[in-house]
């Protein structure tokens, strides 16, 4: 007898849709496309051949369509891992969940979902207006620590030696690195043929919990360790180092291992915090970038 999920476990509208993405199951194409703002999802479904559904429930807006043939979902997660933990449960259950019986189906279903994202470039070389494909997230947040089964997917020799090397506070998070998907990751990153202005740098990614604070920013608020991004530049691993810092990435490696997905991160850096820089035309940059990942998707 397979088990049955409570109504307060998968929680459906009297519609018979997903409670925080507002839907159903027939709505979601199995590639998909997140980006932190609202507002971002029209950037990426102006470019559909058609818009066959939208929905918005929340932060969390959904336009379904193709572009160049392709079936495509572009969905907004908000800002935080969070939210990641909302969006990621939820685009697995409305693949791998019957909702009518309320059980785990028989044969699962993974996706390929793809951030399109803003980042802050950490070291002089990740320049404003550049393009960054994270091979590697690095989580300081602590989502990944209330499932179990995690020790096949983090790198846990990596994320020991970034504890040790910023001697990192444990009243924070036990910090975890996750490695991207390598097929997604070999298809979103440019070739040879890709014009100049389009290729992508690749990094490792610092996921965290804010914005401010949890980047090492300070407006009025001082910080506990005041070098902290200074230890984040100064780590290295096998010769590689950290370039850029968000707040999904690492939640979505491990959200979507974890799950049986597909997941890459592609961030617009817009931010360089050696340089004390901001891109002065940011829309633009995450646009390139919205079109870039459109063309590699569907070749
Ligand atoms: C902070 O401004 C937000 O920007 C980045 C961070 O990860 C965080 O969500 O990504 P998005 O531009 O996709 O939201
Ligand atoms: N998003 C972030 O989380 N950090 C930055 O520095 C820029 C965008």
């Amino acid at each position: 007898m397979r088990h049955t999920i409570k109504q307060s476990e998968l929680i459906l509208t009297p519609e018979g849709k997903i409670y925080h993405l507002d839907l159903a199951p027939s709505q979601l194409a199995p590639t998909i496309i997140t980006v932190g703002d609202p507002d971002r999802v029209k950037m990426v479904s102006k470019y559909f051949d058609t818009i066959e559904c939208t929905a918005q429930h929340r932060e969390f807006k959904t336009h379904t369509g193709t572009y160049r043939g392709k079936r495509i979902s572009v969905i907004s997660t908000g800002i935080g891992p969070d939210n990641i933990d909302i969006v990621f449960n939820e685009l697995d259950a409305l693949v791998n969940i019957d909702f009518e019986k309320r059980q785990i189906k028989k044969k699962l279903t993974s996706l390929d979902i793809i951030r399109i994202g803003t980042s802050g470039g950490l070291t002089p070389e990740v320049e404003v207006d550049r393009f960054l494909i994270s091979t590697l997230g690095i989580g300081l947040d602590n989502v990944m620590h209330y499932y179990d089964k995690t020790d096949k997917i983090f790198n846990r020799d990596f994320a020991q030696s970034f504890i040790d090397h910023t001697q990192w506070n444990p009243d924070n998070s036990v910090p975890y690195a996750v490695e991207a998907d390598k097929s997604l990751l070999k298809k979103l990153s440019s070739s040879t043929t890709d014009g100049e202005e389009q290729k992508t740098l690749q990094g490792i990614t610092i996921t965290n919990v804010g914005f401010y604070g949890p980047q090492g920013r300070v407006l009025r608020a001082k910080l506990k360790d005041e070098n902290l991004n200074e230890k984040l530049s100064s780590f290295r691993y096998k010769k590689k180092r950290i370039t850029n810092l968000e707040m999904e990435t690492a939640t979505m490696y491990g959200m979507a291992k974890l799950l049986g997905h597909r997941a890459i991160s592609m961030n617009a850096i817009v931010a360089n915090r050696a340089s004390g820089t901001f891109s002065e035309n940011a829309p633009r940059t995450i646009d390139a970038l919205i079109q870039y990942t459109l063309r590699k998707i569907s070749e």
